[in-house]
């Protein structure tokens, strides 16, 4: 049985020298073009990043090393994140080796508990998360040894203790944060007996006596963990990283950008929309009061969270996991059914709106509704949850960007009126000075 260090330390090798042989044999080849409107639109479909934990084809969604994400759907995260490192699935040994291996780091210090006992109480819970997580930065295996003199070769390899590490602590301090935030009574020990995801659901402390709830977190866990390295909570985290800030720093400016509506916030704002859609009805409401409910919405210039995608062309595939789940397991519960007649009403109404290039549900438009069946009802806790599963993607990225030398991140901005000349004339104007 080899350890995932080990693994790693065997592939790493020959992905460097792969990366060496395309950039001295292609390294010039152009591979995209760039237009203004992509420029001013959020740099939609400019191919300049490289991520090679997952994909999102925009006609398919979600493929974690070449394997559509629902077929991953009742995998361990365990397994998922030896996955995303390494491109194979572990053996029964390695997942083995891993589980006990998180189960030993879990540990959270005392003064991570001190320092979120003195927050407001009416900081938002993704706060608390992003703080707790920064608070730990001194203990960045990478920091430590970058002071004492590191080699940029070796840089992966504390970086990869630095990911563990976090990805072991999240669940216990995102499960304290919980139980502090809305008053659930003391918090719960790590039991190091059990997986990471089943541990997190245990350490919530809802009552699951059928083991579903936790059957949900796992899943959860899973849908939520990747999306290249283009979304906003991947990029932030991978460009803070690429300065050589370690994986606290990185990985909590990645929840910061996790925290905005248009991104990870969507999970609690699609519950709220869809408690505000039944309270406005007494109930689970008709297809039509669905359509009128919405259209006041947009009119009120409004997103409705949960649809849409920078993207996606397509339902997303984890909506769909979600989905099904809910068939199996609650298809009586009136908020889970209110959300399956929404996604019946929902497409053809955005589909009209021109500018809407996705009118199909993302991850975010069912989850809340199956969180809140099992008792999980806090919605504003809901990205704290995306978090904890995103964790396992862009700690992995930033351990093969390491791995890979990857340098520090600079693309070029230019000013309007550079813009302006370069479209009507052709002609290259500098109008700053070359920035380093
Ligand atoms: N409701 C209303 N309007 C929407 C919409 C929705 N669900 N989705 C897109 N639009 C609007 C945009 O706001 C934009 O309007 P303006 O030009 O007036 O600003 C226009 O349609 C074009 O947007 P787009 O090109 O289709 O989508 P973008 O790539 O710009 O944005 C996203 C993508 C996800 C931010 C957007 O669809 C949205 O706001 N959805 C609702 C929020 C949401 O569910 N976010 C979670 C995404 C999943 C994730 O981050 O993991």
């Amino acid at each position: 049985m080899t350890s995932l260090k080990e693994v790693l330390s065997q592939q790493i090798p020959a992905a460097r020298q792969r990366v060496r042989d395309l950039v001295k044999q292609n390294g010039d080849k152009e591979i995209d073009r760039v237009t203004p409107e992509q420029i001013y639109g959020g740099m939609r479909g400019i191919s300049c990043l490289v991520c090679d934990t997952s994909s999102v084809p925009a006609d398919k969604g979600l493929i974690i090393r070449g394997i559509p994400v629902a077929e991953l759907a009742d995998r361990l995260p365990e397994e998922i994140l030896w996955l995303l490192l390494t491109g194979m699935l572990p053996g029964k040994d390695q997942v083995e080796n891993l589980r006990a291996d998180l189960a030993r780091r879990a540990a959270v210090p005392a003064y991570v508990w001190n320092v979120l006992d003195a927050m407001p109480a009416n900081a938002h819970p993704m706060t608390l998360f992003s703080a707790g997580v920064l608070s730990m930065q001194s203990e960045s295996v990478f920091k430590d040894r970058y002071e004492k003199g590191l080699r940029k070769e070796d840089f992966w390899d504390p970086t990869l203790e630095d990911a563990l590490n976090i990805i072991a602590r999240v669940p216990v301090i995102a499960a304290g944060i919980y139980r502090k935030k809305f008053n659930k009574g003391t918090r719960i020990n790590p039991d190091a007996s059990l997986d990471w995801g089943t541990n997190y659901a245990r350490m919530l402390g809802i009552s699951d006596p059928k083991g579903d709830f936790a059957k949900l977190i796992r899943l959860y866990l899973v849908l939520h963990c990747d999306h290249e390295n283009g979304n906003v909570s991947a990029m932030a985290t991978y460009t803070v990283n690429s300065a050589l800030s370690d994986l606290y720093y990185s990985f909590s400016a990645g929840l910061d950008g996790l925290a905005g509506p248009l991104h990870g916030l969507a999970n609690q704002e699609c519950l709220m929309w869809v408690l505000n859609l039944m309270k406005q009805f007494n109930g689970p409401p008709s297809k039509e009061q669905i359509a009128n409910f919405a259209k006041e919405t947009l009119a009120a210039g409004k997103v409705i969270p949960g649809y849409g995608h920078g993207v996606l062309r397509v339902t997303d595939p984890r909506f769909t996991c979600f989905h099904e789940f809910g068939q199996k397991h609650c298809p009586e519960d009136p908020v889970y059914k209110t959300v399956a007649t929404v996604f019946d009403v929902l497409p053809d109404i955005l589909k009209t709106i021109n500018k809407i290039k996705d009118p199909w549900p993302n991850v975010d438009a069912a989850s809340g509704s199956l969180l809140h069946h099992y008792g999980l009802t806090e919605a504003v806790y809901y990205t704290v949850l995306f978090g904890v599963s995103r964790a396992l993607g862009v700690c992995s990225q930033a351990v093969l960007a390491r791995a890979l030398g990857m340098p520090i991140s600079r693309p070029k901005s230019v000013t309007t009126e550079w813009l302006e000349k370069r479209v009507v004339t052709g002609i290259t104007v500098r109008t700053t000075a070359p920035t380093k």
